[in-house]
């Protein structure tokens, strides 16, 4: 039977870490570990400070030799390790527990782009590359490496495939999982696991590199991979358009994809209340439209092509939106400037909730064909329980994925929304998500955040497989236990 329990250390807490500390110092060198409370704090802290834990000793690892040495050691102690990529997940699932056992493997300092293909179309990077970074190699090449997400100047390869992040432009390449051909990993005994080939096609067996997109640490350490890069698109038409509601919002997407085909790259949504948040929360910025609108949509196309043809295909998408009775107004940017002014607004609705304090966050996916009802029921019933609560609702719309995040009236406190709202409205929200045959982490993952409420929605067949993996992959439960894996009893 599956249990949150690994092995604690049998000495003192002192002398386990003493000897913890020596023994990753002895692999890595002195100066790659951290001990004690001030210098570990930002590491064993969540992007949002609301998890904090402690852990014997934060080691970086440099290579992936260094990181199954580690990995051997702890499996032979049944010491427990949390691997830490940028540290911006929203669910708690980078930090170790507060029993001060675990080491805190921190993926930073392996960060080398190890190659740049250019006729397989493929980047080999260590796990600690940040996006940013790879997509500066991707380029300087001339390629685009296609994820894309509002924390990429931190958030690192390693931690996007474990995580399986999407972002804004998976309605056009796909997430992580589709953007990955190849993976190392170290397994908690310490064996390496590789698959670094760049192949397109593989019929061998399992595609065993897939169990490490998404497993969120729990089956091993990601330390490198082979990514698939796309040709990078020569123009690119931005609109920051009002519709009618979600539903019109759907129907445009319909729009724009009869017109525009694969060039639509984002439809991404934004509720009234996110975009007063966001507009606050900047201070410099302003809605690229005049009057006030419950909602609104950002739409990107790119293409191989021209700008003028692309903008000429987003006028036609606007105009049979006009005709349709879906578009209320629009404002399509003249320049990059102004894309890139739009793209702020959507992109920091996120810190500015993080800044506000006080938000649930529901990171749910349903059929497109059902988001529109969904947003309206889900509204309905959190409205019926706080009808002062502000509708943060934003996000991946293309995708059936909105970051459905209710916030904290402006007169309350975060501790007292969420002391009394958090459990109640989660529920409702995801309950409703379900119903719709929906997800109730789309892109998030389910760290600690989520993991209780991960039984309610997977069916027993699901998560008996999900634990028969781990105990195959981490029979003593030694690789972020207590994360993702709802406990079974
Ligand atoms: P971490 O937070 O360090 O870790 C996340 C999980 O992966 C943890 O369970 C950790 O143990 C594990 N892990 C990390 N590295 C490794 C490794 N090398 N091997 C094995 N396990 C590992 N997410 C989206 O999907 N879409 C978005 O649009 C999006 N936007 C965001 C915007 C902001 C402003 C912020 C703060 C976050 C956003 N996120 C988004 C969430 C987050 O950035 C992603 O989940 C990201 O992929 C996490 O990467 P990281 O390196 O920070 O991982
Ligand atoms: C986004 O799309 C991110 O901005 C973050 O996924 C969502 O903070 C959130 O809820
Ligand atoms: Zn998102």
């Amino acid at each position: 039977m599956p249990t949150d329990s690994h092995t604690a250390p049998a000495t003192s807490p002192t002398s386990a870490t003493n000897a913890t500390l020596a023994a990753m110092q002895a692999i890595v060198g002195a100066g790659a570990c951290l001990s004690g409370d001030a210098d570990t704090e930002s590491y064993v802290t969540d992007y949002r400070r609301i998890y904090r834990g402690k852990a014997q000793v934060v080691v970086m690892p440099s290579t992936t030799e260094q990181v199954s040495q580690v990995m051997a050691w702890c499996h032979a102690h049944d010491v427990p390790v949390v691997p830490q990529g940028g540290n911006t997940s929203l669910m708690g699932g980078a930090v170790p527990d507060d029993s001060g056992t675990a080491v805190l493997l921190s993926l930073g300092r392996m960060n080398r782009v190890l190659a740049v293909d250019t006729i397989n179309d493929t980047m080999t990077v260590q796990a600690g590359v940040t996006l940013n970074a790879a997509r500066t190699a991707a380029e300087q090449e001339q390629r685009l490496f296609a994820l894309r997400i509002g924390s990429e100047g931190s958030c690192q390869i390693g931690g996007n495939l474990a995580t399986n992040a999407g972002g804004t432009a998976v309605l056009r390449y796909g997430n992580m999982r589709d953007l990955v051909l190849g993976i190392e990993a170290v397994l908690p005994d310490g064996r390496i696991y590789s698959s670094l080939r760049g192949l397109r096609k593989d019929n061998t067996g399992y595609d065993l590199k897939q169990l490490f997109v998404g497993s969120e640490g729990t089956l091993g350490i990601i330390t490198a991979a082979v990514l698939k890069l796309m040709p990078q698109p020569r123009a690119n038409a931005v609109a920051f358009v009002a519709v009618q509601s979600p539903e019109a919002a759907v129907r445009l997407l319909g729009v724009a994809k009869q017109h525009g085909g694969q060039a639509v790259t984002a439809f991404e949504l934004i509720s009234a209340p996110a975009l007063e948040l966001v507009l606050e929360y900047l201070g410099d910025v302003t809605s690229p439209l005049p009057a006030r609108h419950d909602w609104m949509v950002l739409i990107e196309l790119t293409s191989g092509g021209s700008d003028e043809s692309l903008n000429a295909t987003l006028m036609e998408i606007l105009e049979a939106g006009l005709a349709q009775e879906l578009v209320l107004d629009a404002a399509v940017a003249a320049s990059l400037a102004d894309a890139q002014r739009f793209w702020r607004i959507r992109e920091e609705i996120s810190d500015a909730q993080t800044r506000t304090g006080g938000s649930i966050k529901c990171d749910v996916s349903v059929p497109l064909s059902r988001i529109a009802a969904f947003i309206g029921d889900a509204s309905a019933k959190v409205l019926a329980l706080e009808p002062a609560a502000r509708m943060v609702i934003y996000g991946h719309m293309g995708d059936g994925n909105v970051h459905f995040n209710p916030l904290r009236p402006k007169d309350r406190s975060a501790a007292d929304f969420l002391g009394q709202w958090y459990a109640p409205i989660s529920e409702a929200v995801d309950t409703l998500a379900h119903a719709e045959n929906g997800s109730i982490s789309a892109e998030h993952g389910i760290g600690v955040a989520k993991r209780d409420d991960l039984k309610r929605y997977k069916s027993p067949v699901e998560l008996e497989l999900m634990w028969q993996v781990k105990r195959a992959l981490d029979p003593k439960n030694l690789l972020n236990p207590a994360k993702m894996l709802p406990r079974l009893d």
